[in-house]
């Protein structure tokens, strides 16, 4: 099977919007391939995070993961920081990356002004991290969404520049990956934003683990554009994203909800979205709930993961010692 591999920072809880554009793929995806799902912990830390919150965080992330459907059978689940090869890696690969090439990431220059009081070099290496995490998996396909296209690109030039210059194909060189399904979930008080874990408006996002009666009071409150009708549209963001996210954890289509309550007003259209959504999060957070109430069940999980994505990584870094001339290791 290809090797798949995705990854979340769990630099926030998880939103619908991480469920519908990247975990609800995932889920339809580990039946063809050799899927790795990582808890980004070590990209997380480009940014100051409480301890405590991050341990708890990477808890529920995985939790999570398997509340949606996937299957810790089939699919490694690993922590980024439980497996050395990704940072050893990430340093060899630092030396053939372009301080150039870095000054052009997007994403760089954006967390650097969010985050102007620590602009660390962790931030500005982050596409060398996840070059590497990608690269040490002979990983085939990388799921994308357009903030991390830059970064792709990336890795493949990078490992071109590698295997070019030891004359051999020792990196594999990744594909982007674009799902089937992704429909781009937008902030509920500002529909020209996307949904994003990190975001300080509470109201904005609707989060994994929300309780119900608060899903439905912010989706309740959630900002509509001007008349009435429920109609996907450019001059309706807000509706549209509402008719998104219905359509997303209903399996209808939007033609569908649109013939359904097109002049029925905003009213009754926000009540079904609401219960739609609760509908869909209650079975899935009892099942987070059950997983909390073992966690050498997930300790488990990620002992196994790391002990395989271990072997897989150790090997290539192996090669890669070899090909840059180090002394063999015992
Ligand atoms: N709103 C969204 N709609 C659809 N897909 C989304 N994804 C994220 N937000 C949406 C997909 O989730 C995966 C992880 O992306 P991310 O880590 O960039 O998530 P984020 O919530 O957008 O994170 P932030 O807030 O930008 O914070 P940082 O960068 O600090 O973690 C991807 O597959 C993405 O497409």
């Amino acid at each position: 099977k290809p090797v798949l591999l995705s990854g979340i920072q769990p630099s926030g809880q998880l939103t619908l919007g991480n469920y519908i554009g990247a975990i609800r793929n995932w889920v339809d995806l580990q039946a063809d391939y050799d899927c790795i799902f990582l808890l980004v912990d070590l990209h997380a830390i480009t940014v100051r995070q409480d301890p405590a919150v991050l341990r708890q965080r990477c808890r529920d992330f995985l939790s999570l993961y398997i509340a949606c459907g996937i299957d810790p059978e089939k699919n490694l689940l690993c922590a980024q920081s439980h497996v050395a090869g990704h940072s050893q890696l990430a340093w060899i690969l630092d030396c053939y990356t372009m301080v150039g090439e870095l000054n052009r990431m997007t994403q760089f220059k954006d967390k650097s002004a969010k985050h102007a009081d620590n602009i660390n070099a962790g931030l500005y290496n982050y596409p060398v991290l996840m070059a590497a995490d990608i690269l040490i998996y002979d990983t085939q396909l990388v799921p994308v969404g357009n903030d991390q296209k830059q970064h792709l690109e990336l890795a493949r030039d990078v490992a071109q520049r590698f295997n070019f210059a030891h004359k051999e194909e020792v990196f594999r060189i990744p594909e982007p990956f674009i799902p089937p399904v992704g429909a781009r979930i937008m902030g509920l008080q500002n529909p020209e934003a996307k949904m994003s874990k990190s975001d300080d408006n509470e109201g904005n996002g609707i989060y994994l683990l929300d309780e119900p009666k608060k899903i439905a009071k912010k989706i309740k409150r959630a900002v509509t554009d001007s008349g009435s009708e429920v109609r996907a549209a450019d001059d309706k963001p807000g509706v549209t994203n509402l008719l998104n996210i219905m359509a997303a954890v209903t399996g209808r289509s939007i033609e569908d909800l649109e013939a359904d309550y097109g002049d029925s007003g905003y009213g009754r259209f926000k009540g079904d979205v609401a219960d739609a959504v609760v509908a869909f999060m209650e079975p899935m957070q009892a099942r987070y709930r059950a997983l909390q109430d073992d966690p050498a069940y997930l300790d488990g999980i990620l002992a196994r993961s790391a002990e395989q994505a271990n072997a897989r990584a150790d090997q290539k870094i192996r090669q890669v010692y070899d090909k840059l001339g180090f002394l063999p290791r015992a």
